[in-house]
């Protein structure tokens, strides 16, 4: 689905709004100042970056909760703007990598992958299933409700009426969940959503369940692949500097070998790190943190070990 010349499009994301603690905004700065454009340019891409994106600024008593909803206009216009830049790109047969910024996000990358690949189907890699309703959040951080927008879940609410709840519960699958809220359970139940656990890497192993993933959700490995990886997924002694940390998470390996295994796919038509912040942590974890992403960007990008 990537024409050749191989391009990426950066789609960089300064923003922090979907929840609540600051310094995730910095960590697409962080990525590309850490050197992620040139290394990708190392394995043979033309990498296309104009700036991150300026996202207007609303001040947060310009922006009182819908609800349980915190600063949701500003959450919807920024994941509306990063749509239309990821749709662009992918239109254009660029691969666009999105660095976050906070998993909010994704309400708007997955929406430009949809608009441009409608047979995309989702594989999510994080600690948290991010699938909470406007309903059944307990935070109220729009981070944690990204698939829930994406499926059409919950209550209906007109500020994100932009968002064509298109994707269906079988075109999603997850890898590396360990720290799911009560309602996103019943969520994933009632949907059947296909979730791999920690407990099915542990019993499993990733290779496996990298490839029953596959088979669930892209069985004749035809469908483009949107992957999203909140770098939360990783062990904290991996990836220490993300907002929201749990442990007993996918080792540096795991968490590379499924980069690697969606890459030799071919199918991959769009990927989003998110959740590096920078400002969490001392320097060497910031420092780990950061090389840790870029790393992963790469292995989704072809980097091998041979
Ligand atoms: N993330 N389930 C919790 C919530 O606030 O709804 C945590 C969400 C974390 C979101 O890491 O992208
Ligand atoms: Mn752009
Ligand atoms: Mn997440
Ligand atoms: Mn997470």
């Amino acid at each position: 689905f990537i024409a050749e010349p191989k391009i990426a499009a950066i789609v960089g994301c300064p923003f922090s709004g979907g929840q609540a603690k600051p310094g995730v905004d910095r960590g697409p700065i962080n990525l590309v100042e850490a050197g992620l454009i040139q290394q990708l340019e190392g394995l043979g891409w033309k990498v296309e970056f104009d700036g991150h994106h300026q996202f207007e600024e609303i001040s947060a008593n310009g922006d009182p909760p819908i609800g349980k909803l915190r600063n949701p206009r500003i959450v919807s216009r920024v994941s509306k703007a990063v749509a239309e830049a990821v749709g662009y790109h992918a239109k254009m047969g660029k691969l666009p990598v999105t660095l976050g910024g906070d998993h909010s996000l994704a309400m708007g990358t997955i929406s430009g992958t949809l608009d441009t690949h409608p047979n995309a189907c989702v594989v999510w890699i994080d600690a948290h299933a991010d699938i909470n309703t406007p309903e059944t959040t307990e935070s109220g951080n729009i981070h944690g409700m990204p698939m829930s927008f994406l499926l059409g879940l919950g209550e209906k609410i007109s500020e994100y009426s932009w968002i064509q709840p298109r994707l269906q519960p079988s075109s999603l699958v997850y890898i590396g969940l360990r720290d799911v809220d009560a309602a996103e359970k019943r969520i994933l139940k009632e949907n059947k959503i296909k979730a791999f656990s920690m407990h099915e890497v542990d019993k499993y192993g990733i290779g496996k369940v990298v490839e029953m993933a596959l088979d669930h959700v892209n069985p004749k490995r035809d469908r483009p692949i949107h992957l999203s990886f909140d770098v939360d997924a990783l062990d904290p002694s991996v990836a220490p500097s993300t907002g929201t940390p749990v442990r007993g998470g996918l080792t540096f390996r795991e968490g590379h070998y499924i980069c690697e295994a969606i890459y030799e796919t071919g199918l991959l038509v769009a990927l989003d790190l998110m959740e590096v912040n920078p400002s969490l942590e001392d320097a060497a974890s910031v420092h780990q943190t950061v090389a840790v992403g870029c790393s992963l960007v790469r292995a989704a990008l072809g980097e091998t070990l041979l």
